[in-house]
């Protein structure tokens, strides 16, 4: 047994979805307006994760212009069959359910080709020289979870939808995936809506088109009685099965802040056991599952795992050298806490930067021998005022944990002659273009200004302090109630210029449904800024 952490996958991390090939497993998450899409990961062990590609990384392929926040791609699903890698999702903001494939998991990946049976959370099977799509409509659009024969390279229906089920009581049957396990099929659902009633049911069927009869202990995961936890929401779940024969469950969840129904780390990926009983599965500890579990887990780590791993280091008292400052670490208990600190080349090696939908890729110079990131920004802003859904200049990462850190020296180059200037460039904790709180350098009348800019729906705050020239240091630092917006002249003393709440970036707070989770990023508004040394810290409790 060995014990790890949940989340498997922690930050924006929602829908997953899980294959294997021999004893390597391969995930996919949701993503939404945000680009590259559909992120690949890779482990060996079921918890050390690494980024091996993505799956939409060309506007030929997918164009997120235009796409509102919260829009665009919906949940994959990740199969492979016959030498072949597939994922099907749903882009909800035009075109509908699609196939892609790829011999490689790292890509490139193929272009869609689309599915007329409607709904969202496509999923596929293949058993038996057939393969079934799966969604939670019909070809008509009435409601329900679907099945038709495809060709999955095609996407050309083969049979009319049928109805498979309407779930087990729960509103909103989604994410079905269909498996074939010694013999019978077992159809398991979402249900609930993806907020705190959010639960997985099984169904099972000596036939592929039914009749299902529902598991008697449904759901077999659920935390919507479990208040205690802090995890919360768990539902939309994958199952695979390892080497040894043993089978795994990951879903989402996501972690509350401390005695609130709020979450601004969006839905995270999270990993439990399963054992299987009287032909039935039963999930983690009694359909629950914890921060930290006890398992039986696959396989080592692959090489280019191991990196990640080293990246966690115990003594806090050494690394975090006075990085953070007081109120961003609560708790007193440093050796509950782990550190993950990335470099600029560290956040390359995993893929990790993100743009706010298709960006226009000549705006961004990243140069890991020097440590900068260069980015020119044009007329659009964070706020996406006029509505049009275009892509500002920004580079963020997914918020880790709550306990957080971005620290950044910003020289705002095309301010530095006498040419009048009305841009800005900094650093931002980012939900969406409605919710988002920023620290940047910008100037005015020939003076430079730092100015903290706190947006939240139709709320704006602004404050501002005007420093002696064009280079200035950044900081926001993040805990379960605030984030922190710094600034420093000399970059060894840091003032407090404002502080947001977290609840502010939280998915509950949104004037419309959202899904997503907070990024940390840098952004440049009218303007060319380097950022030089750019430093990401997440500390981890428990
Ligand atoms: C997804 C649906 C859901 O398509 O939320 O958690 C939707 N479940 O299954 C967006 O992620």
């Amino acid at each position: 047994m060995r014990s790890y952490r949940n989340p498997i996958l922690p930050g924006f991390h929602p829908d997953p979805s899980i294959c294997r090939v021999d004893d390597c497993f391969y995930l996919v998450t949701s993503t939404f307006e945000f680009f590259p899409g559909i992120p690949v990961f890779r482990s060996r062990n079921l918890t050390d994760w690494h980024c091996v590609g993505h799956v939409i990384t060309r506007a030929s392929q997918m164009d997120f212009t235009g796409t509102p926040h919260s829009r665009g791609l919906y949940a994959p699903t990740i199969r492979h069959h016959d030498g072949l890698f597939y994922v099907t999702c749903t882009n909800v903001s035009g075109g509908g359910n699609f196939i892609v494939h790829a011999a490689n998991p790292s890509g490139p990946w193929s272009d869609p080709v689309y599915v007329r049976q409607q709904g969202i959370d496509p999923s596929l099977l293949f058993a038996d020289d057939t393969c079934y799509f799966l969604s939670n409509r019909s070809e008509q659009g009435e409601l329900g979870i679907y099945m038709s024969e495809i060709d999955p390279l095609t996407g050309e229906m083969k049979t009319p939808s049928r109805l498979l089920t309407r779930g087990c009581g729960g509103r909103d049957a989604e994410g079905p995936h269909l498996y074939k396990i010694a013999g019978r099929y077992y159809l398991m659902l979402a249900e609930g809506g993806t907020e705190y009633g959010h639960r997985v049911t099984m169904l099972r069927s000596s036939a592929p088109y039914g009749p299902y009869e529902p598991c008697p202990d449904n759901p077999i995961l659920s935390h919507a009685e479990f208040k205690e936890s802090v995890i919360a929401c768990t539902g939309h779940a994958d199952l695979v099965d390892d080497k040894n024969g043993r089978l795994w469950m990951v879903c989402l969840g996501v972690r509350k802040l401390p005695h609130l129904m709020l979450h601004n780390l969006g839905r995270e990926t999270f990993l439990a056991p399963v054992r299987w009983e009287d032909g039935w599965p039963f999930v983690g500890r009694g359909g629950r599952i914890d921060l930290r579990m006890e398992a039986n887990l696959p396989g080592g780590r692959a090489p280019d795992e191991t990196a990640r791993d080293e990246g966690w280091v115990a003594d806090l008292e050494r690394e975090t050298d006075g990085f953070f400052d007081e109120p961003v670490i609560p708790s007193e208990d440093a050796k509950a806490r782990q550190m993950r600190e990335y470099s600029l080349t560290e956040l390359f090696d995993e893929r990790a930067f993100t743009f706010i939908r298709t960006p226009d890729m000549p705006r961004y110079e990243f140069d890991t021998e020097e440590n900068t990131i260069r980015l020119n920004g044009g007329q659009i802003s964070l706020d996406d005022w006029d509505g049009a859904h275009l892509s500002p200049t920004f580079a963020g990462v997914r918020q880790e944990e709550f306990l957080s850190s971005l620290d950044t020296e910003v020289r705002l180059v095309s301010a530095e002659n006498d040419e009048p200037f009305a841009g800005g460039a900094g650093i931002s904790a980012y939900y969406s273009c409605e919710h988002h709180l920023d620290i940047l350098l910008t100037k005015e009348d020939g003076a430079f200004f730092v100015m903290s800019r706190l947006r939240v729906y139709n709320i704006e705050q602004e404050k501002r302090v005007m420093v002696p020239g064009s280079r200035v240091r950044l900081r926001i630092t993040s805990d379960t109630e605030n984030y922190h917006l710094y600034y420093s002249v000399d970059g060894m003393r840091y003032e407090l210029l404002d502080e947001g709440a977290v609840a502010a970036l939280c998915t509950e707070v949104t004037a419309h449904m959202t899904f997503t989770g907070v990024f940390l990023g840098f952004f440049a508004e009218e303007s060319e800024a380097v950022f030089t040394d750019p430093h990401l810290i997440f500390l981890r409790e428990g």
